[in-house]
């Protein structure tokens, strides 16, 4: 039969290539190689076959002559690139078949693969998940960002406490990326702006840097789902411009002879592991000027190429801001148009604030990045002058709009005059880009009346909303191939590039037949984590037990606390009355703290101890079960995501932008029990009000209660459980006896408690509840989970591009069908 023999065949020469990488790649035999080196073969040899696409498509990029989208961004936190490139060609399973008859195991190898950290959380592996769609829709899009030498750091736990190890994802080489030497530039810093006299006569300024680095491009392939498209992920690697200095060698100075080397490779060597809070000022302005300052001139370079004059730059561009921090942009893009391209200032606005679009992705206060004048003035001494100029013309023009509202001009200016002056990146990234967007309904909506207001007063079509999305592909094809398999038995595959369609399994949530198959699934993969928790923390769960998840970044605003709480109560409980029975559960916790968010660290520790006491006390009878995952990932996702019952979205209302793992534990089946927050309120109308958890204060009663005078110690008065729980934290209770333990926190939540966590106990306790009765009644469980599934098509990332080419980019996205 010809299909069989095609198959065979794509087994036949997956099998040949890996032989052949192996020995002339790698340099081994497959009898004496290592898994580690039989993943770098495969590797080669899925790249080869990813890599024929490439070429395809810069060829028909070139003839379509389209707009590119380029998406700045300094993280793009990916996750293993073996599977998920052999799901998108679709030979998974001719290369597991192929290796079998080596006698190979393709997970095996597949689990060696080290997974690129450049990213934090959830901007970062936003970037990935756009990537992920761009291609699959056939967008023209380049990934553009920092190829850190060390990223995201692992963490190991210690007596319960966090410590940081440095990630070393390059220690054996990146099979996957491709240097690109034929694009190089250099970065300046520092030095001073001079003004000088051109050939034509006009004075003009003319910068000096004091220091200057290359830039050296490294490319990553990103495939599309089942297409002929790979876009380009080009992440700068910082060096010298001259990596060795040999007169100073020969005067025997042997350190001075590498210093330019080190300092200048100190700009990518480590990503900052801080999310949402800006630290590391210095080196990190220099990272976000670096890998912005490359990309343009990369940008400049490419449409050089396609023989476009420089004034129709936006025409061909259309250049996202991840956030602030690539923001720089503007005013880089305003430079080497007047300064290296002769453009008068009219003249370059308009190209440089028709070309970006910007994101915003946190409200919260500490988090909106401002640069220190005196540190700017020192290493980007003529961007300032040029963000001064940006500044004093806006001021004019919103002076006049405004009738000479002081207030308001200094809450709009670029710089702020409050304590030391800065530089206000938002600002700049809102008055040099066409349009502005949050990443969920709320979250635009306070960006709107708040954080931007004077702003969206100012230029009302500018702004817009941009839900958020996660690919399907990988959180829920890849991660979760037993419910992808029986969805696609149920209702076909069209749903895996227009998730909508998972709609068609609504009709199977009342037939019983298919919702036992469904449990069996779902019990099956919680079997799976089930092991993995055993081998990595050896603890047992009972994959019967309800699976309760939280897995992100740990802050106080995504009250990780606050399940820890929940958690001490129901054991208070447990000890209070012998004999009471509750649905047993395993509570699953897994992120990082930022190291130097030592409320976050404790926060983790908290969890340890909860862990501690209630599964060693044999009371407790195994009804509840605590355990926390070390070092988060996005591959360790992959492991969670599926296997949950009851997703945690805790979030103090107005704080979490978004949030994207709502969303994949959506996708996968789990039911949320969550705040009116972030992208919880898209999931519930999605899902129906009666397929989510819905507990806490909403965005305005918060703001009320805080305006109102707060008083969380009330909360502690009024209500028993909660006073138990408090007092046993303050008295060693949990602690083996260390009362100073826990003080810092208690102390916070009882004066301060800036999250609301005493606020929302009780709801949250109430809600909890229910959760358990509900888990108990399997029919009712498995609908609401059929349900969170079926309905969880909104939040593909596919939908999101699609509305971000329509209303921003102004690009095509390609049409399957
Ligand atoms: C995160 C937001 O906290 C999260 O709510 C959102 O889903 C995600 O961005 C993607 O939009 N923010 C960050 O990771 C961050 O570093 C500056 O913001």
């Amino acid at each position: 039969m010809p299909v069989e023999k095609q198959a065979g065949e794509a087994q036949t020469s997956i099998r040949a290539a890996f032989l052949n990488h192996l020995t002339h790649t790698i340099g081994r035999t497959l009898e004496n190689s290592t898994p580690l080196e039989q993943y770098r073969a495969l590797a080669h040899t899925v790249r080869d076959l990813v890599m024929e696409h490439w070429i395809t498509t810069v060829n028909s990029y070139r003839d379509r002559d389209l707009r590119i989208v380029s998406y700045l961004s300094a993280e793009f936190l990916l996750g293993p690139h073996l599977p998920n490139n052999l799901q998108n060609l679709g030979l998974t399973q001719d290369c597991t078949a192929a290796l079998s008859t080596l006698g190979l195991n393709f997970s095996e190898i597949a689990v060696q693969e080290p997974e690129p950290g450049l990213g934090n959380g959830g901007l970062g592996r936003l970037a990935a998940c756009f990537m992920d769609s761009l291609a699959t829709l056939q967008v023209p899009a380049i990934g553009y960002g920092i190829r850190y030498e060390f990223g995201m750091f692992r963490q190991e736990i210690r007596d319960g406490w966090q410590v940081e190890r440095t990630d070393k994802w390059l220690q054996f080489g990146n099979p996957w990326e491709i240097p690109a030497s034929d694009a190089c530039f250099s970065v300046g810093y520092g030095g001073t702006v001079e003004m000088v006299t051109d050939e034509s006569g006009r004075l003009r300024p003319l910068w000096k840097p004091g220091q200057c680095v290359r830039g050296v491009p490294y490319d990553t392939p990103i495939s599309g789902y089942q297409t002929n498209t790979v876009n380009r992920l080009r992440l700068w690697k910082a060096e010298a411009i001259e990596s060795f200095d040999f007169q100073a060698f020969d005067t025997g100075d042997y350190m001075g002879a590498v210093r330019e080397k080190l300092v200048s490779e100190t700009i990518t060597k480590v990503l900052y592991p801080s999310d949402d809070t800006p630290e590391g000022k210095r080196l990190r302005l220099q990272q976000q000027y670096f890998f912005v300052a490359c990309s343009l001139q990369d940008m400049i370079r490419i449409h050089g190429v396609r023989q476009r004059p420089l004034n129709e730059f936006h025409l061909k561009w259309s250049v996202q801001l991840n956030d602030t921090h690539p923001s720089i942009g503007i005013a880089e893009l305003m430079r080497l148009l007047m300064d290296v391209h002769d453009f008068g200032w009219d003249e370059a606005w308009e190209v440089t604030h028709k070309t970006f679009g910007y994101t915003n992705h946190t409200l919260l206060p500490e988090a909106l990045e401002r640069w220190s004048l005196p540190l700017f003035a020192e290493l980007l001494p003529r961007h300032l002058q040029i963000i001064f100029e940006i500044n004093r013309r806006f001021l004019d023009d919103m002076r006049q709009r405004f009738l000479n509202d002081d207030e308001k001009m200094r809450r709009m200016s670029l710089i702020g005059e409050e304590g030391e002056r800065s530089v206000r990146m938002a600002n700049l990234a809102v008055v040099g880009s066409k349009a502005v967007n949050g990443v969920a309904e709320l979250h635009t909506e306070l960006l709107e009346e708040e954080t931007l207001h004077d702003f969206y007063e100012a230029f009302p079509k500018r702004f817009s909303n941009k839900t958020n999305g996660v690919t399907p592909r990988r959180w829920l094809m890849l991660c979760n191939p037993a419910l992808a398999g029986l969805i696609n038995e149920s209702i076909g595959t069209k749903w895996h590039t227009e998730l909508d369609e998972l709609r068609g399994l609504e009709k199977f949530a009342g037939d019983q037949g298919f919702l036992d198959r469904w449990e069996k699934t779902q019990h099956a993969t919680k079997a799976e984590l089930a092991k993995y928790i055993q081998s990595t923390t050896g603890i047992a769960v009972d994959p019967a037990s309800m699976f309760d998840a939280q897995v992100k970044r740990i802050h106080e605003y995504k009250r990780q606390h606050l399940n820890a709480l929940h958690i001490l109560s129901l054991y208070c409980q447990i000890k209070a009355q012998s004999g009471l029975t509750m649905t047993p559960r395993t509570f699953i916790f897994g992120g990082k703290a930022a190291p130097s968010y030592k409320m976050a660290k404790l926060i983790i520790k908290l969890i340890h101890s909860v862990a501690d006491v209630v599964n060693n006390d044999p009371d407790v009878r195994g009804q509840l079960k605590v355990v926390f995952l070390a070092d988060y990932s996005v591959s360790l996702g992959q492991r969670v995501y599926p296997a949950a019952d009851l997703a945690e979205q805790i979030s103090t209302a107005g704080k979490e932008a978004s949030g994207t793992g709502c969303m994949k534990f959506q996708m996968n089946g789990a039911v949320t029990i969550g705040t009116l927050d972030g992208a919880n309120i898209e999931i519930r109308k999605e899902a129906g009000e009666e397929n989510f958890f819905l507990f806490g204060l909403t965005a305005p009663q918060i703001g009320d209660l805080q305006r109102g005078g707060y008083r969380p110690r009330d909360f502690y008065e009024r209500n028993p459980l909660l006073r138990e729980v408090i007092d046993g934290l303050q008295n060693g209770r949990f602690s083996n006896g260390d009362r100073a333990l826990f003080a810092p926190l208690v102390s916070d939540l009882l004066d301060r408690d800036s999250y609301m966590l005493l606020a929302d106990f009780d709801s949250y306790s109430t809600v909890q509840e229910e959760v358990g009765r509900a888990y108990g009644d399997s029919p009712r469980w498995g609908r609401m989970s059929v349900l969170n599934t079926a309905r969880s098509g909104k939040f593909s990332s596919d939908r999101t591009i699609r509305e971000y080419c329509r209303d921003i980019w102004d690009v095509p996205v390609m049409s399957r069908t």
